[in-house]
C-alpha cells in the first residue's frame, strides 16, 4: 500500500512538487509507482489562463475549490468549473481552462507521468518513451 500526505509533500517533501508562475502541483502518485496512471493535486492561481493539449496523455480532472470556465478549443463550447466538476480529455483536446479564483484540482493520468515532465510549445507533455 502507499499512503502519502498532501500536506507533508507541499510542506517538506518538496521533490514532488512541479511549479510554474501560475500553477503548483503536488504528484502524489508518479510512473514508478506502477499503478498505471499518475494522481496530482494541481493548484491554479487566481486570474491564469492555460492552454493545454495532453497529444500524448488521457486526463480526467475534478474540482475540488474554487471556480473558473473550460472551453474546447475544436468546438468553442465553454463549461463552468465549480467544485464537483470533472472533465474528462479523452480525445486530448486542446481547451483553455481559466481560473476565476484559485482552482483546487485533482487529476489523472494516463499513462503517468514520471515527474519531469515540463509543458512543451505545443502545451502537451512528452511521451513516456521520449522522456
Ligand atoms: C488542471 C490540469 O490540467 N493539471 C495538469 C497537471 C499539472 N499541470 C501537472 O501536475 O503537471
Amino acid at each position: 500500500m502507499i499512503v502519502r500526505d498532501l500536506n507533508k509533500i507541499l510542506d517538506k517533501e518538496r521533490d514532488r512538487v512541479v511549479s510554474d508562475a501560475q500553477w503548483t502541483s503536488a504528484r502524489l502518485l508518479l510512473a514508478d509507482d506502477k499503478m498505471g496512471f499518475s494522481f496530482h493535486i494541481t493548484f491554479l492561481k487566481a486570474g491564469s489562463e492555460h492552454t493545454f493539449e495532453y497529444k500524448n496523455h488521457f486526463e480526467s480532472v475534478y474540482c475540488m475549490q474554487g471556480t473558473g470556465s473550460i472551453t474546447d478549443l475544436a468546438t468553442g463550447e465553454t463549461h463552468k468549473i465549480v467544485p464537483g466538476v470533472m472533465y474528462a480529455l479523452d480525445k486530448h483536446d486542446r481547451h483553455t481552462l481559466r481560473a476565476d479564483e484559485e482552482l483546487v484540482m485533482a487529476c489523472c493520468f494516463n499513462p503517468p507521468v514520471t515527474g519531469t515532465e515540463v509543458h512543451r510549445e505545443d502545451g502537451s507533455y512528452a511521451a513516456p518513451e521520449e522522456v
